[in-house]
């Protein structure tokens, strides 16, 4: 099969949104320079492995809901400053082409980058370099490299916030965070996962610890491997029936059909050094 071929087009919507449209014979996604934001990954012979609200908002005043936002320079609400952006700046900045080209094997490399602007100084006072990278083939790597160009140490917690699309929340089964400690951002409380892999029967915020995580999201017969690197903490969101409701770009019952697997650095203490780069990554591919 003649995997050298991709075509790429950039294309901007009625409220100015730049999106990247990737087409292989490997796979098809869709990136938007809003937040370097994928909002659809497809493998060849798949359907898409990224849920996208149908509420979402494309017109630059939100948030888009759904596909990968990147959280950054903080996961969350920011610790000293709550009226400060939930889930940092990142993801409602646009972000500037910065290499596309096919590799050997058909994997089609795009990379996004954002640096410091007057309003990102304003809410940050920090110089950086963000670049988001996408490796597009049978496997989608999403890549997040912070670049300190400042003058003094950065501390950022971040997160690769992975909406999956699943056909059904009561048959979903994600394994691979058997035996590790997790807060339930619910509760507030720590535990302990025991042997048993997490299904979903209700609203779910934990956030897991674990380093270069090797999961598996099973739902009926698809099993999505998912691999992570230089992570503090695996996150998992469902927000139920009663949290759907509260929000007017996620349908009511959009639960049932998606789960959050994030890549995350949610621990205080990650500081880039001078000059230092960090690259946070996660890798999906479905294995069956
Ligand atoms: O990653 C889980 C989480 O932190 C949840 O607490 C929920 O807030 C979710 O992110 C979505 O946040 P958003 O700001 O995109 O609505």
């Amino acid at each position: 099969m003649e995997v050298n071929r991709f075509s790429a087009q950039l294309t901007e919507n009625s409220f100015g949104l730049s999106k990247l449209s990737i087409q292989s014979q490997l796979a098809t996604a869709e990136i938007y320079l809003q937040g370097a934001q994928i909002t659809k990954f497809q493998p060849k012979g798949e359907s898409d492995l990224l849920w996208l609200s149908p509420l979402s908002h494309f017109d630059g005043s939100k948030p888009i809901r759904g596909g990968i936002p990147i959280c950054w320079p903080w996961f969350g609400k920011h610790t000293e400053k709550p009226d400060l952006p939930q889930h940092g700046f990142a993801r409602m900045s646009e972000f500037r082409l910065k290499s596309l080209y096919q590799l050997d094997d058909g994997t089609v490399s795009v990379k996004l980058q954002l640096s410091e602007t007057p309003e990102t100084l304003a809410l940050w006072p920090y110089s950086f370099l963000l670049t988001v990278g996408f490796e597009i083939g049978t496997t989608l790597t999403v890549s997040v490299t912070t670049t300190n160009t400042s003058t003094r140490p950065m501390p950022i917690t971040q997160a690769i916030h992975s909406y999956f699309n699943v056909s059904n929340i009561n048959d979903v089964e994600l394994k691979g965070l058997e035996h590790t400690k997790f807060l339930d951002k619910l509760t507030q409380q720590t535990q302990q996962l025991n042997n048993q892999s997490v299904s979903i029967n209700g609203e779910v915020d934990r956030i897991h610890t674990t380093h270069n995580a090797r999961l598996q999201l099973q739902n009926k017969e698809r099993i999505i491997s998912i691999e992570q690197n230089n992570e503090d903490s695996t996150v998992v969101w469902n927000p139920w029936i009663e949290k759907s409701e509260t929000m007017n770009d996620f349908p009511d019952h959009g639960y049932t059909e998606m789960l959050c697997v994030e890549a995350a650095n949610t621990e205080q203490n990650k500081v880039i050094k001078l000059n230092e780069r960090y690259q946070l990554r996660q890798s999906l591919a479905v294995t069956h």
